[in-house]
């Protein structure tokens, strides 16, 4: 998708710091992060979000999760780690293309909200 930031990203057309990427997913350094780890882990096909995940295959869904793991241990966050997918509106999606954002480093707030 031309006009989606993380097509983009994945593309490589607009720059960011990749921590790990295979076949059908990327991970990327958060530009605003939120803890001492934040990186979001997206697929490279483009589906909006998660309410949209039927529009992914199974294979692709199930590669994000593991890159969400590989992510967690490259950066060695044996502590923990939280993996957040923001939704629409409500819970403040703010890039329509399905992201995990995998947190970790510190020890993090109880909130979730
Ligand atoms: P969300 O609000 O859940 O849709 O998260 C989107 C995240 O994307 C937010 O934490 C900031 C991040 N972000 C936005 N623009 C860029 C960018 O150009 N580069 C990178 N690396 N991250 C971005």
């Amino acid at each position: 998708m031309d006009n989606c930031l993380f097509c983009n990203i994945i593309a490589g057309k607009i720059p960011s710091a990749c921590v790990y990427q295979d076949d059908k997913t990327y991970a990327f350094r958060d530009i605003t992060p939120a803890a001492p780890t934040h990186v979001l882990v997206v697929p490279k096909a483009h589906v909006g979000g998660m309410s949209a995940v039927d529009e992914l295959d199974d294979a692709t869904l199930a590669a994000c999760l593991r890159t969400v793991k590989k992510v967690a241990e490259l950066e060695g966050l044996t502590n923990g780690f939280r993996t957040i997918s923001n939704c629409g509106d409500d819970a403040r999606q703010s890039v329509p293309h399905l992201h995990f954002h995998v947190l970790g480093g510190k020890r993090l707030s109880e909130k979730m909200d």
